[in-house]
């Protein structure tokens, strides 16, 4: 199949993520011929933006894919399961925002500072993982290069862009609702979410763990390749509209004090490391927002165990948590000449 002319779709193109998608392909310069946006029949014949006009949304079916060489999924996990091996069986990769493959022995989970290397063998579907994995993956990386990870104890602080349009709306929604003393409405979450903070994000488990942390615990081993390393965490949505923050406590097999860690972090792909304490330099939710990199900061030392970290990781959820790291997964395909799929009908 000649890739000169190539075709790219934009699964769920209406969404927060998928409007993200094409926004990034267009400053990315993306190498496609032709950008197609897809979405559900409600959303078919209405316009999203792109590269400075307009592309009419098409109804996602199970014949849209004859002619595209990739597509980038971000219409949830039923939606993936139900179209993306259609996908395939035409021709075309998948790079899957949802988490419907992810734990999925056929498909590759990618973070293209971290495991570039494992799109060498993926099947047609290749899996993008939480948008919480994704940047606590990337300020792991080095340091598990360095000096072995052997735990990591994670609290979120997840913005509510992270649920989708509906949620950004709800918290603006109740916040002139709480401004105009009226009662505010939830209808996205359990509970209101201005002025407050949920530790719950997706739904419960029956060990007491949310989806959210386990996709945490689970993604991290996949993607880093080390089955040894333990993750617990604690997932909280607060209103915030874009840029999840995470408080890391890291225990290494090796010392690694702070002054070498932020040395390696600040040589590190994808991180930009902002430590400065005494001049009130340090990542926040407000500057990550419309940024590629992972900022990375209040790196120092834990005293209560010995090879022990403490640092705090911000990065912009629908960017490098979902569309961008999609993106650098195409491009990385691109690069390395890898469109080609095995057997069509692994995933029918
Ligand atoms: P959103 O703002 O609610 O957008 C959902 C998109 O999916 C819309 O374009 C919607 O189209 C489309 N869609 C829904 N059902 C469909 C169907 N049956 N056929 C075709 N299109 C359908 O949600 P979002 O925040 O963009 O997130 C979308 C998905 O991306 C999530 O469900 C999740 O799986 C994934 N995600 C991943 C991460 C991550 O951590 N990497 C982060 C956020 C989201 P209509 O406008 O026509 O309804
Ligand atoms: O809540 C967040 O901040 C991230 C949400 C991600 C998400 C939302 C709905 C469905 C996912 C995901 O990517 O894990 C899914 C899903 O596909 O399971």
């Amino acid at each position: 199949m000649s890739k000169e002319r190539l075709v790219v779709a934009v699964v769920g193109a209406t969404g927060a993520v998928g409007r993200e998608m094409l926004k990034t392909l267009e400053e990315r310069e993306f190498p496609a011929y032709e950008v197609r946006a897809l979405a559900s029949a409600r959303s078919a014949g209405t316009t999203v933006p792109f590269k400075g006009g307009e592309l009419t949304v098409q109804e996602l079916t199970e014949d849209s894919f004859g002619d595209v060489d990739i597509a980038l999924f971000s219409a949830g996990g039923g939606t993936s399961a139900k179209f993306a091996p259609h996908a395939v069986k035409a021709g075309c990769v998948v790079v899957d925002n949802s988490s419907q493959w992810r734990m999925d022995e056929r498909c590759p989970l990618v973070v293209p500072e971290v495991n570039p290397d494992d799109l060498k063998w993926h099947n047609g579907i290749i899996a993008n993982p939480n948008c919480s994995t994704i940047q606590m993956v990337v300020a792991l990386k080095p340091l598990h290069d360095a000096a072995t990870i052997r735990r990591v104890v994670v609290s979120t602080y997840q913005a509510v862009s992270g649920t989708g349009q509906k949620a950004i709306d709800e918290l603006e929604t109740q916040v002139r609702q709480m401004f105009n003393l009226q009662e505010p409405e939830a209808k996205v979450y359990p509970h209101r979410i201005a002025f407050n903070c949920l530790p719950h994000i997706d739904v419960f488990l029956e060990d007491g763990y949310t989806k959210e942390e386990r996709k945490m615990i689970e993604e991290t081993v996949k993607i880093m390749g080390d089955a040894s390393i333990k993750v617990t965490a604690t997932t909280v949505r607060v209103p915030v509209f874009y840029g999840h923050s995470e408080s890391l406590n890291v225990e290494t097999e090796k010392k690694l004090t702070a002054a070498q860690a932020r040395a390696v972090l600040s040589q590190a792909p994808g991180v930009t490391v902002l430590d400065n304490p005494e001049e009130k330099i340090y990542p926040m939710a407000i500057d990550a927002a419309g940024e590629d990199d992972t900022f990375v900061g209040r790196i120092r030392e834990d005293h209560t165990i010995e090879n022990g970290l403490n640092m705090w990781v911000v990065a912009d959820n629908l960017r490098k948590g979902a569309a961008l790291n999609a993106v650098q997964v195409a491009e990385e395909l691109i690069d390395r000449s890898l469109l080609d799929i095995g057997d069509p009908d692994k995933f029918l």
